[in-house]
């Protein structure tokens, strides 16, 4: 019998969902938004890229007969405010990358209270300041275990339209952990840092190119081969979104239909790890300051204590004036 995901609808319980996804690597949300939304999006992204953009896929990754658009949270301020700050995609990429700071029970607009620690390294708590025992002190660890956080925030990682045409070919199954590798090969017990997730800007079929993923791949050695028996399709109606982890075997799927497949797809990854997609290029600061306060920060125009600060900006919002810097 052919594989499949589990389907949740919005308003089942969060532990459940993440328990499948954890056991699983991937997990579909039924109806999460309405289908008139995913034609606005797909009208304001075509309004705001030129052909030139909409560059057709011819390759590995994206095989002939895909087309796709980057650079979304530049051009579709629906894309931004309605699917990624989707209340239950945050929800979940809360409950799966742990971070410090979440994003689904911070209301929008209220800002996160000066830390008070005096070094702000030891905010994750995994460190701590200790005498040497020579007049000096260290930096020490203090601790492991896996209650996180796991980031202090994350942000967007891609963001992509991805439409498959009839005749396209499957896409190379494979892992989001590729963009890294092989850096995180050397590191076996990292924690989750990135969610991926495709929006069904149409209905996705098994004929139409849906998302293939590979149930219970996450927990695979990197070098055992999914067989054909192995790989489920996202199979969801539009407006329903498809969900998985950085080590989920996944692609998108074949198309034998003249109305193909339209997806939305972001990942949102740890603030310590690179954005895959240079998201300041994307969204220059001229457009940023258009989104809420929420979608400028998840772009990334935010920073930990540690990692990403501007001298003279506000930790929480880069985009405004503050004193937030370590140094
Ligand atoms: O479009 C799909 O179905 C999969 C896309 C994908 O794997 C990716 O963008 O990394
Ligand atoms: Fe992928």
């Amino acid at each position: 019998m052919a594989k499949s995901l589990v389907s949740f609808e919005a308003g089942e319980a969060i532990e459940d969902i993440v328990e499948a996804l954890n056991r699983d690597g991937g997990v579909i949300m039924l109806n999460l938004a309405p289908p008139e939304l995913m034609d606005e999006v797909y009208d304001e992204i075509l309004a705001n890229s030129s052909e030139h953009e909409r560059a057709a896929g011819g390759d590995i990754l994206w095989p002939e007969g895909n087309k796709t658009v980057g650079g979304l949270a530049g051009i579709s301020s629906k894309y931004v405010e309605q699917l990624v700050l989707h209340p239950k995609m945050l929800e979940i990429a809360d409950a799966i990358l742990k971070p410090q700071e979440p994003m689904s029970t911070r209301p929008p607009g209220v800002d996160v209270p000066a830390a008070d620690d005096a070094w702000p390294y030891t905010r994750f708590r995994r460190l701590e300041v200790v005498d040497d025992g020579h007049g000096g002190k260290q930096l020490r660890a203090n601790g492991t275990g896996d209650a996180g956080p796991y980031c202090h925030h994350y942000n967007l990682g891609a963001t992509v339209m991805l439409e498959v045409g009839r005749g396209a070919g499957n896409q190379c199954l494979h892992r989001e952990t590729a963009i890294y590798q092989p850096w995180v090969a050397h590191l076996p017990e990292i924690r989750e840092f990135i969610l991926s997730v495709n929006w069904a800007g149409s209905e996705f079929r098994s004929d139409n190119g849906a998302t293939r993923v590979v149930p219970g791949s996450n927990h695979w050695s990197e070098d055992r081969i999914a067989q054909p028996d192995e790989v489920a399709h996202a199979e969801m109606p539009k407006g329903s979104a498809v969900a998985w982890l950085s080590r989920t075997l996944h692609g998108s799927g074949a198309s034998e239909k003249d109305d193909g497949r339209r997806a939305f797809f972001a990942s949102y990854i740890a603030d310590w790890a690179r954005q895959e997609e240079n998201q300041y290029i994307a969204v220059p600061p001229d457009v940023a300051t258009k989104l809420s306060h929420q979608g400028q920060r998840i772009i990334g125009y935010r920073s930990s204590p540690s990692l990403g600060w501007v001298k003279g900006r506000d930790q929480e919002n880069l985009l405004r004036d503050g004193k937030s810097s370590p140094l």
